[in-house]
């Protein structure tokens, strides 16, 4: 079996959770892609609920497969939310925002009763920070942004080589909100509540990749079966 089998193990699993009239946040990434792709599956069978996308990327997801969208406009509360992750400790804090999204990913959680999440066991780790920490700033200033994370991370006893995440032509990846995101290798964190509150209080960070208490579940698979943590 493969990784993206794990991937679409966890995101079966996760349509357990998943009740008629419910209204549900659609994560990003390869892990969401297949609960997404499933739940339409499941809509065809005549399942009623409705998503709010976490991206551009989802909502043409969730709309190929026959997903009824919503907006947090329209349903400013949802019943759950299910996700992947870039990395889950043992309390359930996450690093995400490796595609991008963590925005979105954040403000759609936040707005959810339950976030649920996905992904193959490889995300499972002791302690947050080997992935580099994805952070979303405002272009305008992005340079003094980056260096003010580095001097914190430096404060912090942290690593401190903070960069502007560039796609192929190698101009700053831009996301669904029009900011920047900076990729901050600061090794293993200690504190992620310190160093979560800390990141907010700098000017231009719009927000970071730690969603710390969000999840209340997390479903990994590998070779040996789907396993929660809760
Ligand atoms: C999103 O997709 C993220 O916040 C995380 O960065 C990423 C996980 O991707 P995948 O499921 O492809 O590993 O949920």
């Amino acid at each position: 079996m493969s990784t993206e089998d794990f991937k679409r193990a966890a995101a079966e699993a996760a349509l357990a959770y998943v009740e008629p009239g419910m209204k549900l946040g659609l994560g990003t990434g390869s892990t969401a892609a297949h609960f997404i792709e499933l739940l339409g599956a499941k809509v065809a069978e005549g399942l009623d609920v409705s998503g709010v996308p976490t991206s551009e990327a989802s909502r043409e997801l969730a709309e190929r497969h026959g997903v009824p969208l919503t907006t947090l406009k329209d349903t400013p509360e949802l019943d759950l939310t299910v996700d992947g992750a870039d990395e889950i400790d043992g309390r359930l804090n996450l690093i995400k925002g490796g595609g991008a999204a963590l925005l979105r990913e954040k403000i759609v959680a936040f707005a959810s009763k339950r976030m649920i999440v996905i992904a193959d066991a490889s995300k499972r780790v002791e302690r947050l920070g080997a992935f580099p920490l994805p952070i979303e700033v405002v272009p305008f200033g992005k340079e003094s942004t980056r260096r003010a994370i580095e001097r914190l991370a430096r404060d912090l006893g942290l690593g401190s080589d903070v960069a502007i995440r560039r796609a192929e032509d190698e101009c700053p990846v831009v996301t669904d909100s029009g900011h920047v995101i900076l990729d901050a290798r600061l090794g293993l964190i200690d504190d992620p509540e310190r160093l979560s509150v800390e990141l907010n209080r700098i000017p231009g960070v719009v927000e970071h990749g730690l969603f710390l208490r969000l999840a209340s579940l997390a479903i990994v698979a590998d070779q040996n079966g789907v396993k929660t943590i809760e």
